[in-house]
């Protein structure tokens, strides 16, 4: 039995959700339970809708195709809509509030016609953790409240929760795709959206409200993500003195059974899931994973701070896995998955580029078409089979190495922070922050190498795009506020009880190289748990392998043992300061990056700068 607005006790809740009928005019309310027999009859709604296909060969995993408008995330049209457009800062678009709830009113009123609206109660975060929030998802696309089902706890257990505390907070989250139906109009195989100018995925974040618009993808959609995970929770965390942050968790066992938890952020495209389901190649090593794509940390009562995932599944990007670079995700998505975009095979599979295979015969295209397989596995740019966003959404408890303190509700106590890019040059294998402020450095420098592959404009080729701690697309308010919050965290507890913050390289380069594949100086996948073992010695305290140099603490070498030989010989030089191109990294966050925040910009960042370079020169 369906759950109905009636079965909403909580008080704020009704009123708010009957506010969202009165403006949204939907033909029909449903409320989520969450239930197998629910998320059965709304697939088989999507399926008859010609929306999504069953996979013959997986078990209840289904595909999606979206349109060529509606692949990713559009910054373009995301919003941080705080009053002042100060608080939004340099980094993000901002509208005033009363102007931009005015223009989406407009094209809120009427937009789910021919519709049913969706109330979906959901908790990120295990349920019962004093970390984990609550919001309600209002939505019109049954792609979402599958989603969602995947990716939070939601449904009548989390209603439950709210029915039995009128006090019981909750972030409001309203998502339309913004294409009502007239009379007897059906989707009719076409993924409902609108055109990018209409899209809007706005924060305000004063209200802790989140009002998206227009797209039914990923991240701008699923609001309990990137929206109110990251967003908004980066604006609780600030006025709580907690940190909501875009990092994996992993859990590191040493061949003693001694565990480390970690943390680790990474712009997009540096194998962040990857890191998160490594198979380490060092024997007696484990790596379990908590999450692979944000972490919420509080202080617990012991002055440690305590990581939670927020998250209940993994919405992974497609193209690139495959057994090799990531065999647990493959079978994390073998069944109960969601596919969206991904090329389909004639058997009823689905097929990638980079899944590590070739594909055979016929394959539908991520747009519908169906084409011959191409003899090799890369297609030219814009004519994959597969969109190079395409994704997995599935269950988290079905990956393989998922930790058994994944779920648990005091969270796991972590000992490492870990930064990283993708930068061939200068920056080291792996060094550790001399104190807290200068790991603070470390994430608000944080970027990778502009390559022709990311950008059209040839001018920008080699220049570093900035992502400050992996967030700059998720902070809800000012980033020079937020190193100043990051700054203020080191000094909520003693400097023993904080984790360790590490700066690691997977992508040093040396093109000239011809023994080394695609010219990368390291193996990076599963040989990176030689980097997660130091990391792992130096949270024990162990002071017999290290130097310290200008830039930081740094191993004296690694555990090499089976390193192919081509590496061995490279990992004295990624393992060097390389004094000139750290003069010339501070010169460019000093005249490039820092001034962008002005008077925002902690001046204990300043003072950072002065002191490495001070190190350098003396070096
Ligand atoms: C994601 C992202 O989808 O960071 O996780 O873009
Ligand atoms: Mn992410």
């Amino acid at each position: 039995m369906s759950l109905t607005l009636n079965d909403i006790k909580h008080p704020k809740i009704s009123t708010w959700v009957n506010e969202m009928i009165a403006m949204c005019e939907p033909d029909d309310v449903v409320v989520v339970d969450g239930s197998q027999e629910e998320y059965d009859r709304l697939m088989q709604k999507c399926v008859k809708a010609g929306l999504a296909t069953k996979l013959a060969k997986k078990e209840n995993c289904y595909l999606f195709r979206s349109l060529p408008s509606d692949v990713a995330r559009v910054e373009s049209r995301t919003f941080i809509s705080s009053v002042k457009e100060e608080d939004a800062g340099p980094t993000n678009h901002w509208i005033d509030p009363s102007e931009l709830k005015q223009t989406m009113r407009k094209l809120y009123k009427g937009c789910m016609h021919g519709r049913t609206m969706y109330v979906i109660p959901f908790c990120m975060g295990p349920l019962g953790s004093p970390i984990s929030k609550n919001g309600i998802e209002v939505t019109d696309s049954e792609y979402v409240v599958l989603n969602m089902d995947i990716m939070t706890r939601a449904g009548k257990k989390v209603l439950d929760i709210f029915n039995a505390d009128p006090n019981a907070e909750f972030v409001p989250c309203l998502h339309s795709v913004g294409k009502p139906l007239r009379e007897c109009e059906s989707d009719n195989g076409i993924w409902p959206c609108a055109d990018v100018e209409y899209k809007y995925i706005t924060q305000f974040p004063e209200e802790r409200l989140v009002w998206s618009y227009g797209s039914g993808y990923g991240g701008n959609a699923l609001l309990g993500k990137k929206c109110f995970a990251l967003r908004i929770a980066t604006v609780l965390a600030r006025d709580e003195g907690w940190l909501a942050e875009h990092m994996l968790i992993l859990k590191l066992t040493n061949p003693k059974g001694e565990v480390k938890y970690v943390t680790g952020a990474f712009p997009s495209a540096c194998g962040k899931t990857n890191l998160a389901m490594l198979i380490p190649t060092i024997p007696g090593w484990k790596v379990e994973t908590i999450g692979d794509d944000i972490a919420w940390m509080k202080f617990g009562k012991d002055g440690r701070l305590y990581a939670i995932n927020p998250e209940a599944g993994f919405f992974g990007v497609a193209p690139g896995t495959s057994a090799e670079s990531n065999k647990n995700a493959l079978i994390s998505a073998e069944k109960n998955t969601i596919y969206t975009n991904c090329a389909l095979t004639e058997d009823g599979d689905i097929w990638w580029e980079g899944i590590g295979y070739p594909a055979k015969g016929k394959l539908v295209d991520w747009k519908g078409k169906t084409r011959d397989a191409l003899p090799k596995d890369k297609a030219p740019k814009g004519e994959e089979m597969a969109h190079p966003n395409a994704r997995f959404t599935a269950p988290a408890k079905q990956c393989p190495c998922i930790a058994k303190e994944w779920e648990d509700p005091a969270g796991v106590p972590i000992d490492a922070i870990l930064f990283g890019g993708r930068r061939p040059s200068t920056i080291p294998l792996v060094h550790q922050s001399l104190s807290w402020n200068h790991g603070v450095f470390l994430g608000s420098i944080v970027g990778s190498e502009i390559t022709a592959a990311s950008t059209i404009d040839a001018s920008q080729v080699g220049k570093i795009r900035r992502d400050p701690f992996a967030i700059l697309p998720f902070c809800g308010y000012n980033m020079g506020d937020y190193f100043k919050h990051w700054i203020e965290i080191g000094k909520a507890t003693t400097a023993d009880k904080l984790p360790k913050i590490f700066y690691v390289n997977w992508f040093r380069k040396d093109a000239d190289n011809a023994d080394l594949p695609g010219g990368f100086m390291w193996p990076g996948y599963g040989d990176n748990s030689r980097v997660l073992a130091w990391i792992f010695d130096r949270c024990n305290g162990d002071e017999s392998n290290v130097v310290e140099t200008a830039i930081g603490y740094m191993p004296k070498t690694l555990n090499t043992d089976g390193l192919a030989d081509c590496y061995k010989k490279t990992l004295p030089e990624i393992l060097k300061v390389d004094v000139e191109g750290w003069k010339k990294e501070l010169a460019d966050v000093k005249e490039n990056h820092y001034p962008k925040f002005g008077k925002h910009l902690p001046k204990e960042l300043s003072e950072i700068i002065d002191m490495i370079q001070d190190r350098l020169n003396k070096a």
